[in-house]
């Protein structure tokens, strides 16, 4: 990775000295300037809809298991580009722009198969909180999740705890909906020391689906599972209580591609990230609603791309004092934030029911439903 350029030297030491004693919200740390994306982090769900084609073909499973693995498959495509876009396009991992309260993206793929659409809303400022809401009317799959962070610093990296969680749901021919529980990976920010943080994904993550079957997907690093970096094994039962003795074992690298190494497929590929996946397709600014992360942010984005970096952080005092401003207004009329697009849920049944099943911590029972449907 590119060294901290040696104008920034300064800069860089005094801000990894400030994170290794910070614990909490990243997000209301000030980085250095060549650290800052003009990307917000409204955008992100974005990830989980670019394998199109993998997310609609959950629904063309013929079995449970069979749609299980499409589940991971599909999860599996995501992860390139939620923890690796960045760094393989600007060379290192930046840190987004924390959304304001209320802030929304939207966006589609057109496919054949009809068109798969995202609303994601940021439903907390501090913590930040996004809700999304991803859905393919003719294959009748939808995701709904949300994500915060919790971060903590550990040795030479910060770690980052996902709280949140998402679930598929699928509309079956016979009229049933199948769901599937995804829990989310713990992060760790890596190469810190170097200027180049890029992202690792480490310990384990779970597909519970409500017909009983159980995957368990563990990650690791440079130096185990034949020493790669981004490295993961999954493992897929019928049941988690028989997840010691698996079905299927399928092991490569989350950003790139896998096999099955156990079970009747073992020796075949499993999923295949190494094509790059379409962007989402999002209106023109001009077009969009005030509220919309693109046109939100324009100014602060246009000067962080054209290195002018006065501009960019005036631009974004500007909108820091104007958010200000209109929660204090909200106080003083008494008529609190209301969110747009989702309704918030304060323990979720479904999410419940699919944690039992695989006997998990219920630690973030919160949700957020799209009220559009
Ligand atoms: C940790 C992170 C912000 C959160 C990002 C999340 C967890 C958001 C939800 C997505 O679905 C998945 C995801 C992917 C990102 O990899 C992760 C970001 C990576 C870095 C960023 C920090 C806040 C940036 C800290 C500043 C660094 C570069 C020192």
């Amino acid at each position: 990775g590119a060294a901290v350029p040696s104008e920034h030297k300064g800069s860089w030491t005094s801000f990894l000295k400030s994170i290794s004693t910070f614990s909490g919200d990243l997000s209301s740390m000030t980085a250095p300037s060549f650290i800052l994306s003009p990307t917000s982090l409204a955008e992100f769900p974005s990830y989980w809809g670019e394998p199109t084609e993998a997310f609609i073909a959950i629904s063309k499973g013929k079995t449970a298991e069979d749609r299980a693995l499409a589940v991971l498959a599909w999860f599996l495509c995501t992860t390139k580009g939620q923890f690796t876009r960045r760094e393989t396009q600007t060379g290192s991992e930046k840190k987004p722009l924390n959304p304001v309260l209320g802030e929304t993206f939207l966006g589609r793929w057109d496919t054949p198969q009809g068109k798969t659409e995202l609303i994601a809303e940021q439903v907390s400022h501090h913590p930040p909180v996004t809700a999304y809401f991803l859905h393919n009317k003719e294959s009748r799959v939808s995701l709904q999740g949300h994500c915060g962070q919790k971060t903590s610093f550990s040795g030479r990296s910060i770690v980052v705890k996902q709280v949140g969680h998402a679930l598929i749901r699928l509309s079956l021919p016979d009229g049933g909906i199948e769901s599937y529980l995804i829990t989310l990976p713990r992060l760790r920010i890596e190469g810190l020391w170097y200027g180049s943080p890029y992202i690792e994904l480490s310990d384990s993550s779970f597909i519970q689906s409500s017909a009983g079957t159980h995957i368990a997907i563990e990650y690791k690093g440079k130096g185990y599972f034949g020493g790669k970096s981004h490295s993961f094994k999954a493992s897929v039962a019928k049941s988690a209580k028989d997840i010691s003795s698996p079905d299927h074992v399928i092991e490569g690298q989350w950003n790139a591609k896998s096999s099955y190494t156990k079970g009747s497929h073992s020796g075949k590929p499993f999923h295949d990230a190494t094509k790059d996946f379409p962007e989402i397709a999002v209106a023109p600014i001009e077009e969009q609603d005030t509220m919309e992360s693109r046109r939100i942010w324009k100014e602060v984005a246009d000067g962080i791309r054209k290195g002018n970096f006065e501009a960019a952080s005036a631009a974004k005092t500007k909108l820091e004092n104007e958010q200000r401003q209109k929660r204090k207004q909200e106080t003083e009329l008494g008529k609190p934030w209301q969110m747009r697009y989702f309704t918030h849920v304060p323990s979720d049944a479904d999410y419940g029911k699919l944690v039992k099943q695989f006997g998990g911590q219920p630690d973030e029972e919160e949700a957020f439903y799209y009220k559009g449907l």
